[in-house]
C-alpha cells in the first residue's frame, strides 16, 4: 500500500514536470538552460505523454516535423521563441528559416517513439491519422541519413557535430575534436554557466570546436550536399547508429500496420545494411563496441555508453550476451547503473556530463533492449537503479553513478518522461 502511495506520488512529480515544460505545441528540456525544443527530447517526452494525453504526445512529434528541411534533415533544435537565455542562438546559426532553427540533426528517435506510440495507442483512429502524417516524413529523415551521412554506402552514418550525437562532450569525440581548426573563432559568451556548474559542463576549449564547427558550416551555406565530404569532424558512433538501426525497424514495423509496404522494405533494407556495418565497430579487446573516425581512418579507443547502446539496435545474440556482461561488470564499480563512461579510464569523470554520470534517458532505451533480448534481471537492476536515483536525487538532468548527486538542469522533461516508462 505504501509503496503503491510512492510510485502514485512520483508519478503525478513527474506528470507536474511535464506539465510545467509544455509551451502548448512541444516541450522545453527545462526552463532557463533549455528553453527552445530539442529533437531527441521530444521524441522521448512524448513517450511519456503518452500516459497522461495520448493527443498531446502525438502533438510533440508533429510540431518537431514540421520543421523538417527541405532535403529531408530534422534539425536539432527548433527556436519556436526567442530566449537569450541559451547560447548558440538563431544569430549563430543563421540557417534562414522562417521559424529559426539549427543546422545539425540528433539521435533519430523518432522512428521509436512514433511506432511505440502507435502500439500502444487507445485512440486507434487518432494513431491511425497522426502516424500517417508521420510514416512518411520520418521515412525521408531516414532517407536524408544515408544519403547526406553516409555517401560512399558503408551501411553506417557519420557525425559532423558532437552536438548531433547528443553526447556533446564524450571521450569519444577528444581525439577528433582536437584536430578541429579553431583559426577565426569569432568572439562568444557562453550561456550555459548562468544555469550550471562549470566543472558539470563541456570545457572551453570543446566548445571553441563546438562554435568553429558551426561557423565552417555556416560559411558553406549549410548545404548538406557537401557538409560531410568537406567537415572537419566525422565520427561514426555505434550509439546513434543503434538508434537509427531501431527506429528503421520500428518504422518498418509500423509500415506494415499502416498498409505501406514499400516504406516497410526500406527501412528494413537500411536496418540490416546498418546491423551488418555495425559489427565492424565492435572492440575485441574493450568487448564492446567504439567509435570510427573518418578524418583520421582510426578507431577511437574510448569504452563510453555509445558502444553499449547497440542493445537496443537488437545486435546479435553472443554480442548481446558480451554487452550484457560488460554492463554487469559496470554495475560492480558504481552504484547507480549505467555511467556514460567506464570509470577505470583515467579520462573518466563523474560529474562532467557525458564523460561519467548516469541519464536516465540512456537507461531507458539500454534497459529496454535487454528487456526485449530476455535479459530481465539486468533491465530490473536498471530499472531500480534510475527510480532510486529519483527518489534519492529528483528529476535531475543527469548523476554521479557513484555518489547519485544530481547534476545539470532540474525540472528536467526527459527524466520526467523515463521515471513513468519505469513506473508502467
Ligand atoms: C546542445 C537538451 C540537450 C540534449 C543533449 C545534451 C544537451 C545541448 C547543450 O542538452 O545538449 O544540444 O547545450 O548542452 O547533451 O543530449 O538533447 O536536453
Amino acid at each position: 500500500m505504501a509503496q503503491n502511495t510512492h510510485r502514485d506520488d512520483l508519478y503525478k512529480r513527474a506528470a507536474q514536470i511535464l506539465d510545467i515544460n509544455d509551451r502548448g505545441h512541444y516541450t522545453v528540456p527545462t526552463s532557463g538552460l533549455y528553453p527552445f525544443q530539442w529533437n531527441w527530447d521530444s521524441c522521448l517526452v512524448a513517450i511519456g505523454q503518452q500516459h497522461v494525453d495520448e493527443a498531446r504526445a502525438w502533438t510533440e512529434l508533429v510540431t518537431l516535423f514540421e520543421h523538417q528541411w527541405d532535403d529531408g534533415m530534422v534539425p536539432h533544435i527548433i527556436f519556436h521563441k526567442l530566449d537569450d537565455g541559451y547560447f548558440p542562438g538563431p544569430e549563430v546559426w543563421r540557417t534562414g528559416r522562417t521559424v529559426p532553427t539549427t543546422g545539425i540533426t540528433q539521435p533519430p528517435v523518432a522512428g521509436f517513439a512514433a511506432n511505440l506510440l502507435f502500439e500502444r495507442a487507445k485512440d486507434k483512429d487518432l494513431a491511425r491519422e497522426k502516424a500517417g502524417h508521420l510514416l512518411q516524413r520520418i521515412d525521408r529523415w531516414h532517407e536524408w541519413f544515408f544519403r547526406c551521412r553516409d555517401p560512399h554506402g558503408t551501411g553506417v552514418v557519420a557525425l559532423i557535430h558532437p552536438w548531433e550525437s547528443g553526447r556533446d562532450n564524450s571521450i569519444d569525440w577528444d581525439a577528433a575534436l582536437d584536430a578541429v581548426p579553431t583559426e577565426g573563432l569569432e568572439p562568444y559568451q557562453r550561456r550555459d554557466l548562468q544555469h550550471a556548474h562549470a566543472d558539470h559542463r563541456p570545457t572551453m576549449a570543446q566548445y571553441d570546436r563546438f562554435i568553429s564547427l558551426v561557423q565552417h558550416f555556416r560559411s558553406l551555406d549549410w548545404n548538406n550536399e557537401v557538409l560531410h565530404e568537406q567537415s572537419p569532424f566525422k565520427v561514426v558512433d555505434p550509439g546513434f547508429n543503434a538508434i537509427l538501426i531501431r527506429s528503421c525497424n520500428d518504422l518498418a514495423s509500423l509500415a506494415d500496420a499502416l498498409g505501406e509496404p514499400e516504406v516497410a522494405e526500406r527501412n528494413r533494407a537500411r536496418a540490416k545494411a546498418g546491423l551488418a556495418a555495425l559489427d565492424s565497430l565492435w572492440d575485441e579487446r574493450l568487448q564492446q563496441y567504439v567509435c570510427f573516425d573518418r578524418v583520421s581512418g582510426k578507431a577511437v579507443d574510448s569504452a563510453s555508453v555509445g558502444g553499449l547502446l547497440p542493445v537496443f539496435a537488437g545486435v546479435p545474440t553472443a554480442r548481446m550476451e558480451s554487452l550484457a556482461k560488460r554492463i554487469t561488470t559496470l554495475g560492480e564499480q558504481v552504484n547507480y547503473l549505467v555511467p556514460s563512461h567506464d570509470p577505470t579510464d583515467s579520462r573518466y569523470d563523474g560529474k562532467r556530463y557525458w564523460r561519467g554520470p548516469a541519464w536516465l534517458i540512456i537507461n531507458y532505451m539500454i534497459a529496454n533492449g535487454l528487456d526485449r533480448a530476455g535479459h530481465t534481471e539486468l533491465f530490473e537492476k536498471i530499472r531500480q537503479a534510475s527510480l532510486k536515483l529519483i527518489d534519492e536525487s529528483g528529476f535531475a538532468e543527469y548523476y554521479d553513478p557513484k555518489s547519485g548527486e544530481p547534476l545539470g538542469g532540474d525540472t528536467f522533461t526527459w527524466t520526467a518522461a523515463m521515471v513513468m516508462e519505469f513506473l508502467r
